[in-house]
């Protein structure tokens, strides 16, 4: 368990890490390449691949391309059962405990188990709870289960503590590719301080400051998609961001 150990190493050692997350639909080698050399200039922890849908057969490609050109952790981040790619270094088991659609909650787990077994992928088993956005996102329509009320911190408290005690080894709150409004940083510190498994935070972070902010109140890992596909440059500065609250707290 090499990934989840550096995930907790870091947070024992109150390291910020910041996950760049890649959709494969909406990447290819050129873009690839400028994005793998900006997230080693900036020291990117960790790379998250996935998406809600994946509709092009580039997955297993784009993990390789990773691999064979730097040294940055590839974990998976699957919007379905078919996202498993042999090639990556650890997968997001991931469990909606935010709705109550039992396919996601446990259902696409039994149809994917045996693939996932064989992958030989280190498996991490999250928590994951989507938050509402402000507007409908991609993930809250697929999954066919309504998100957690964003000002709700008392109910992402319980749902956090519960998937903790369950035995999820992280919990990752999302609101959502593209989200209007991010998750707020008093609900990131609510549940920060009930739990002590690394929490992730991801879904409409557009900014180093939000970054930044997200971290001080508690997260561990920052994911960032959308804006760093309009502005890759965003890598530098948002990975600035989140490496300097180590040193400040
Ligand atoms: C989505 O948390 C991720 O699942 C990242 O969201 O694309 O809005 O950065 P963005």
């Amino acid at each position: 368990n090499r990934i989840y150990q550096s995930l907790t190493d870091r947070k024992q050692q109150r390291k910020k890490s910041f996950a760049v997350l890649i959709d494969p639909d909406k990447v290819n080698d050129k873009s690839m390449h400028q994005l793998i050399q900006l997230s080693i200039d900036a020291q990117v922890d960790y790379f998250l691949v996935g998406g809600s849908l994946v509709v092009s057969s580039y997955l297993d490609e784009c993990v390789q391309l990773i691999k064979d050109n730097c040294t940055v952790p590839v974990i998976l981040f699957p919007g379905s059962p078919s996202q498993v790619s042999k090639y990556a270094d650890a997968i997001l088991y991931l469990s909606l405990i935010s709705g109550r659609n039992p396919e996601l909650l446990i259902g696409q787990h039994v149809v994917s188990a045996p693939v996932v077994k064989k992958s030989g992928l280190e498996v991490m088993s999250t928590g994951y709870m989507v938050v509402d956005g402000g507007a409908p996102t991609t993930v809250s329509y697929i999954s066919n289960a309504a998100p957690l009320p964003s000002d709700k911190n008392e109910i992402a408290m319980c749902t956090a503590m519960a998937g903790e005690m369950l035995g999820m080894k992280l919990i990752y709150m999302d609101a959502g590719s593209g989200a209007k409004v991010p998750i707020t940083e008093s609900m990131i510190s609510k549940v920060a301080s009930c739990i002590d498994v690394p929490l992730i935070i991801g879904g409409g972070i557009t900014s180093a400051e939000k970054a930044y902010h997200n971290c001080k109140a508690g997260a561990d890992v920052i994911v960032v998609g959308n804006a760093i596909e309009k502005d890759p440059s965003l890598i530098k500065e948002m990975a600035a961001a989140i490496h300097s609250v180590a040193i400040t707290v």
